[in-house]
């Protein structure tokens, strides 16, 4: 068994989220992540196992849209932005030509490999062929749509997770987080590899990865993929919004005391 089908084999058993890691390197910006998701319905490998999570499958978006701003290619279609409990997240780019992500289907050699098409050994064999992502999905790092891509989120709660199917997972890819425009937190894919073990090649795994605020000081409204070089390949992913239970009785309390301070003043003009 090689070195990739070990690593891969867990993934098989679909649902578990497994391998709980913390990137110790950077304690400020220790952004939790575990790898691992549930077999998705939809041919498109695996998707998030969180509960409650809004899942964004590309399926809908044409193949060949530029996500941007840029005046000469498409805005983001009509999929987009997509609702949350709570606001709205958008996916943007930077209006500079040729600098945004693209929804693509399949393979172009050099350009973007879709998630769990890894080809590995002599002869060439694709490892679990039933995790290969046949549908429409994100990419990004190709001179053809350098990105990054910005998903932002407006509302009056913020995230403390977020998942996605990351193929061909590459040392130089990065996600950034950030609370407006403060930055929280960067992961690298070197991190990411480093953390499914030593010796994992760049560029040749496929993982379904989440993840999560580990306080409340890392909820997030602002996630940026970027890649330097092809490619950062994605799909699936999953945004859970943070439940805020706790503002519903405060502004019933403001409003409460406001009523009673009107009260008060119209006691008093009486
Ligand atoms: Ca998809
Ligand atoms: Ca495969
Ligand atoms: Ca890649």
């Amino acid at each position: 068994m090689s070195l990739i089908s070990k690593i891969l084999k867990p993934l098989a058993g679909a649902a578990a989220l497994t391998a709980i890691a913390t990137v110790a390197a950077q304690p400020a910006d220790a952004f939790t992540f575990t790898f691992g998701g549930s077999v998705a319905g939809d041919n498109s490998g695996l998707t998030t196992a969180v509960s409650g999570a809004h899942v964004v499958t590309f399926n809908d978006i044409p193949v060949g849209t530029a996500i941007g701003n840029n005046d000469v290619l498409p805005n983001p279609p009509s999929a987009l932005p997509f609702t949350l409990p709570n606001g709205v997240a958008t996916y943007s780019a930077p209006e500079v030509d040729g600098r945004v992500g693209r929804v693509v289907v399949g393979n172009e050699t050099g350009r973007f490999r879709a998630p769990g098409q890894v080809i590995v050994g002599n002869p060439p064999q694709d490892l679990d062929p039933a995790l290969d992502n046949l549908t429409n999905y994100l990419t990004l790092g190709s001179p053809l749509e350098r990105g990054p891509v910005t998903i932002s989120f407006r509302g009056p709660a913020r995230l403390n997770y977020f998942g996605l199917y990351l193929g061909s997972i590459d040392g130089f890819n990065r996600i950034r987080f950030f609370n407006g425009t403060n930055l929280l937190g960067t992961v690298t894919g070197g991190q990411i590899l480093a953390a499914l073990g030593p010796n994992t090649p760049s560029g040749r795994v496929t993982q379904y990865v989440n993840f999560f605020a580990s306080n409340k000081s890392q909820l997030f409204d602002r996630i940026e993929l970027i890649s330097a070089s092809p490619s950062l390949e994605s799909d699936n992913h999953a945004f859970r919004v943070v439940p805020t239970p706790a503002l519903v009785p405060a502004a019933l309390g403001f409003a409460g005391a406001m009523l009673r301070k009107r009260k008060k003043e119209a006691g008093v003009k009486a």
